[in-house]
């Protein structure tokens, strides 16, 4: 195994003739002790008693100190206290009168004190209490090291085979246990076998003695080895928390503490049974389909089986689960209970009754209530649908976790919670785990606890770990949260159970994330058809010769007499039956259904609706004017609680909009936010830093100038009875936390869901949640949702990435047909939004962000929204709404017409640019500043996609006369022209122009050149109505990163939109 190499660059470091416990002290890292040594030089290194072997021990005593004064002889605690208060050397340590006798392995201050105590010291060189010492800090010391790296010379693979071999330096190599064994944990003690049989007490951090305090050294050796180097290797004293510590030793370090009872015994037979009969079954009707069996971890089932029900007992209702392919089938059949039926009408090729376009049967998720028999407790069990994309559902899971909490009200994490499976070569090689890993603690993302299960089959695909991470174990990663590892030999079942237990029990009593390493092997291919011996030749001759766990604890306990041969037999026979049937079953399927797969149902969402109706997204006045205020007035306590002056002015530039019946950017968002909280939607918008707002324009947590963490919500305290409020700084991630928020979003239909980007550049950070989440996810899984994606973008001079976010890349995901205009019918936009795959916008108007919020909520269904937002618009003056825009009866504006002089007298108008966005209102100002507000015609798409045909259609004919143009800021393959241009060219199918035949010079300048209409027919043509572009030239990065050539590049834009 991969961990062998560091066993043994730690060993190497230890030299022959050392004493262990002195090397131990000289290497506190290796020993994960708190050592500050520093600290202790300078306040006793005075003292003089303190030389030689007795510093090394006052330093182990004051760092014991510094965990827990309580660890230490009361005198101890007395000089400790005395020294770092700054007492002089020699007057640190004063005798208490009646202290109080030492326990276990204290040793008190007297005995090494020289003339005050009355004892003889290790100074002047007793020659006894020199031994006495050493011997109990050998042990201490032996004891600690058993419990910090017991871990590297554990029996934890099955296949017995470890790297790094330091005799014959080939990877191969038996038998390196015992070496490593030897050298990490105690070599270098001094103890012969004489020694073996002497009592020692035992120390407080120890529950190896049960209820015994003293123990002979060849049972506290003995003790040792069975908790922390047989078939359980534990992970856990970089734990920061002395209690969780010992906490885990209290379950861990007991002799016996992995035994079962003979029921518990055949439970785990007949789990296995199950687990290995499916896989063997589907490899015998399917044998050349790839399923990416569990074969060599197939205990994987009984552990997830065991974790469940313990957790069941210990109250969790709901559990939510996100997996890898490997065993996934397995785990929808043995641990859903998934209809067997169902999963065999995936190998059949059947056509799909309802819409989408699927996915492959290894990643499809799912949803079961059912009765758990062994706690006789109903349990929901949900499989999250995953993409192919290791690892990404591992925040979606976590996001669709905490919603469950909220919406059930389950603050502690007791009733829903979560479990990640990994495999090996993912969970180390893939950063979003660590991004996960650190939402576990945030008080706006915690999970209160993720079991985190790694099926470890020592490969990922055809790659060995030593090429595939640079850690000891692929499970380092968890270490930055302080969760416990607990690895396992997959060939031990009971071993397996235990730690299962104890894992589920340390969430339920720590809200912690744990981590189960269950370390296996892969007995084929990566998938089925794959040839292993290519790549791992000597791996899979010994997998050859290795027997499956199934068989290896069957005959375990037929020769215990737990079960006989023909129990064990007739447990696998009913299970083959069982599949048979549902097997046959299946062949009568002619249709499979996606929804099957469906993984949260919204149950009553869609029923009873019109699927082509929507509520209003106008609201009366009354509500605005309230949301205005409330969110323009400090808190209610304003006398106590002092604001920052620079806030007071903005609370009231925006009490002076609502007074004046106007709305900016934030000032709208706030309203369409506290308008579906009093409709009881619950509203949460995450991401970095936007809780002020990366643009410092929101604002909505002030924060006490003078009290730490006093802060105030207003959209919180809009009304009485309204929604649930949440606004939350992210951690610095986007892939973490946008899958977070999508797993969040398909919880609940009823709750607008929204991520920010800090900038929308970053949203590229998270591509994968949107390529793999977003924007296929209801295709693929039937799977909707209404998350809202803001986006920071415009080219305002910030440089290449600062300025776009990608606006393109959204566009051309979006699955509408560029060559099909959709029929017109009354009720074209919501159809259009029905049969999209998400909404892509970039407003100009606040009032269009107020209405295009609400509209997620009122729509019949849930679509993805990405918002483009803005950046310089958040102040700019003209990009204001009327109270009148959002008020009852208002709703959105895909097309905002043109509404000024041009719009008067549209045959006169010599252009039409159509744009989206803020460049508006560049365009607007440069119109205005030219005088040619009646020859151009400006007309904004609110909504880029789905296409508005209907109302641009509409806009075109309006300017018969008119070129028409394509404006924006972007550059040419970036943007929307890609986009809109094959729509407004199906659009302008069949449509002509007419201009005035070309004399010579440009095509702009020959139409119509301001002339009256065209007089004969030979003066003028028909021609294709066309629309051409406007904007910058192409370029390989999204914005220029001078100011000069960027302020060039938009005169250019201007100059080339006022031609006519
Ligand atoms: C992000 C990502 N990169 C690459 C792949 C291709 N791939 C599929 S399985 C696999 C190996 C996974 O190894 P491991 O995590 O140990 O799981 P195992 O297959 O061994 O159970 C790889 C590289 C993928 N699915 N996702
Ligand atoms: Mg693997």
């Amino acid at each position: 195994m991969h961990r062998a190499r560091v066993v043994l660059q730690a060993s190497s470091k230890i030299g022959n003739s050392e004493r262990f416990a002195s090397w131990l002290i000289k290497n506190p890292q290796a020993v994960a002790m708190t050592i500050n040594a520093n600290r202790l030089k300078s306040s006793t290194a005075a003292e003089p008693f303190l030389n030689g072997s007795s510093s090394a021990y006052v330093e182990t005593m004051y760092n014991n100190w510094l965990t827990d004064p309580n660890s230490v002889h009361a005198s101890w605690d007395a000089f400790f206290r005395n020294a770092t208060n700054g007492a002089q050397p020699g007057v640190a340590y004063t005798p208490p009168p009646n202290l109080a006798p030492y326990a276990k392995n204290e040793v008190p201050l007297t005995s090494l004190i020289p003339a005050s105590g009355g004892m003889p010291s290790i100074a002047s060189g007793s020659p006894i209490n020199e031994k006495i010492i050493d011997d109990h800090l050998a042990v201490q010391a032996i004891i600690r090291s058993y419990q910090s790296r017991g871990h590297l010379v554990a029996n934890l693979d099955p296949l017995g085979i470890t790297t790094g071999d330091p005799v014959s330096s080939g990877d191969w190599h038996g038998g390196l246990r015992a070496f490593a064994n030897e050298a990490v944990i105690r070599q270098h003690v001094r103890f012969d076998e004489a020694d073996m049989d002497r009592v020692f007490k035992l120390p407080s951090t120890t529950f190896i003695g049960e209820k015994e305090k003293a123990l002979p050294l060849r049972e506290i050796l003995n003790r040792l080895e069975q908790a922390y180097c047989n078939n359980i290797g534990i992970e856990f004293m970089f734990i920061n928390s002395l209690e969780q510590c010992n906490w885990i030793r209290q379950r861990m370090e007991p002799p016996n503490v992995t035994k079962m009872s003979n029921d518990q015994k055949r439970l785990i037979l007949a789990r296995l049974s199950r687990s290995a009969g499916f896989e063997n079954f589907l490899a015998k009707k399917w044998s050349s389909e790839k399923r990416f069996g569990l074969e060599g971890c197939e205990i994987l089932i009984p552990a997830m089986k065991q974790v469940i029900d313990t957790s069941t007992k210990l109250g969790v209702e709901s559990i939510i689960m996100g997996m890898p392919h490997r065993g996934r089938l397995n785990v929808l059949a043995n641990v859903c209970r998934k209809p067997l039926h169902q999963l065999f009408t995936q190998f059949a090729g059947l056509e799909a009754e309802d819409d989408g376009s699927g996915d492959v049967k290894y990643h499809l998720g799912t949803y079961i209530e059912r009765l758990n028999r062994v706690t006789n407790k109903n349990i929901r069990l949900a499989v999250c649908a995953n993409p192919s994309h290791l690892e990404a559902v591992d925040p979606v899971v976590q996001g669709k976790t905490r919603a469950e909490q909220f919406y059930r009200g389950d603050n502690e994490g007791k009733k829903v919670m979560s479990i990640l499976l990994h495999g090996d070569a993912a969970f180390a090689g893939q950063g979003v785990v660590f991004e996960t890993m650190h939402l576990s603690d945030l008080p706006a993302y915690t999970t209160h606890g993720t079991i985190h299960i790694v099926a470890n089959n020592q490969i990922g695909f055809t790659t060995d770990p030593r090429h595939s991470r640079s850690s000891a174990y692929c499970t380092d990663v968890a270490r930055v949260v302080n969760a416990p590892i607990f690895h396992v030999n997959s060939d031990n079942p009971e071993a397996v159970m235990h730690v299962c237990n104890v894992a589920a029990e340390w969430r339920a009593t720590f809200h912690k994330d744990v981590v189960i390493d269950i370390v296996s092997y892969r007995r084929n291919g990566h998938n089925e058809v794959d040839e292993p011996m290519f790549t791992q030749p000597l791996m899979y001759q010994k997998i050859r010769k290795t027997k499956p766990v199934l068989e290896i604890y069957a005959d375990r306990l037929i020769k215990e007499g737990v079960v006989t041969a023909e129990e064990v037999k007739d447990v696998k026979d009913k299970y083959e039956k069982i599949c048979e049937d549902a097997y046959n079953q299946a062949k009568q399927e002619t249709h499979i259904k996606y929804k099957d797969w469906l993984d949260s149902p919204w149950s009553g969402f869609f029923e009873g609706k019109d699927p082509l109706k929507m509520s209003p997204t106008g609201v009366v006045e009354e509500t605005l004017v309230h949301i205005g205020k409330r969110f323009s007035s400090p808190p209610p306590n304003a006398a106590e609680f002092e604001i920052h002056k620079g806030l007071l002015r903005i609370l009231k530039a925006r009490m002076e909009m609502v007074e004046k019946r106007t709305v900016d950017w934030a000032l709208a968002e706030a309203m369409a936010f506290g308008s579906l909280l009093k409709e009881g939607i619950h509203v949460r918008l995450s991401g970095e830093d936007v809780e002020r707002g990366t643009f410092s324009h929101r604002h909505h947590v002030l924060h006490h100038q003078k009290v730490d963490k006093a802060t105030y919500c207003a959209l919180a305290h809009l009304y009485p009875d309204q929604a649930p409020y949440t606004v939350c700084n992210s951690s610095l991630s986007e892939y973490g936390v946008l899958g977070f928020e999508v797993g969040y979003s398909v919880t609940n239909p009823n709750a607008l869901v929204l991520w920010e980007a800090q900038f929308g550049d970053f949203n590229n950070v998270a591509q994968c949640i949107i390529d793999q989440f977003i924007s296929s996810g209801q295709a693929k899984w039937v799977r909707q949702s209404g998350i809202v994606l803001l986006q920071p973008h415009g080219m305002e001079g910030m440089g290449p990435e600062h300025s776009s976010a990608r606006l393109e890349r959204f566009l051309q995901m979006s699955a509408d047909d560029p060559d099909y205009m959709p029929p017109e019918s009354p009720d074209y936009e919501v159809r259009q939004l029905h049969d999209c795959n998400w909404i892509v916008a970039n407003c100009s108007t606040p009032a269009s962000l107020f209405h295009i919020l609400r509209r997620q909520i009122a729509l019949p269904f849930r679509k993805p929204l990405i918002l483009m937002t803005p950046k310089s618009l958040l102040r700019h003056p003209e990009c204001k709404s009327s109270f009148d825009e959002m008020a009852e009866g208002t709703t959105f504006k895909r097309v905002l017409p043109e509404e000024g002089p041009a719009s008067e007298n549209p045959d006169k108008v010599r252009k039409v640019a159509f744009c989206s966005g803020r460049v508006y209102y560049d365009l607007l100002k440069e119109r205005r500043d030219r005088g040619l507000e009646k020859d151009i015609a400006i007309v904004r798409l609110e909504q880029i996609s789905p296409f508005p045909y209907d109302q641009l259609k509409s806009e075109i004919s309006k300017y018969p006369n008119a070129q028409l143009v394509w404006s924006q800021e972007e550059h040419k393959n970036m943007g929307s022209w890609s986009y809109v241009e094959p729509r407004f060219r199906t659009l302008l199918r069949n449509q002509k122009q007419i201009r005035r035949k070309t004399q010579g010079g440009g095509w702009f300048s020959q139409l119509f050149g301001g002339s009256d209409a065209p007089q004969t027919d030979t003066q003028t043509e028909t021609i294709p109505r066309i629309i051409s572009y406007n904007g910058r030239a192409t370029a390989a990065s999204p914005a220029t990163g001078s100011k000069a050539a960027h302020n060039k590049e938009l005169k250019n834009l201007l100059d080339e939109f006022c031609v006519l």
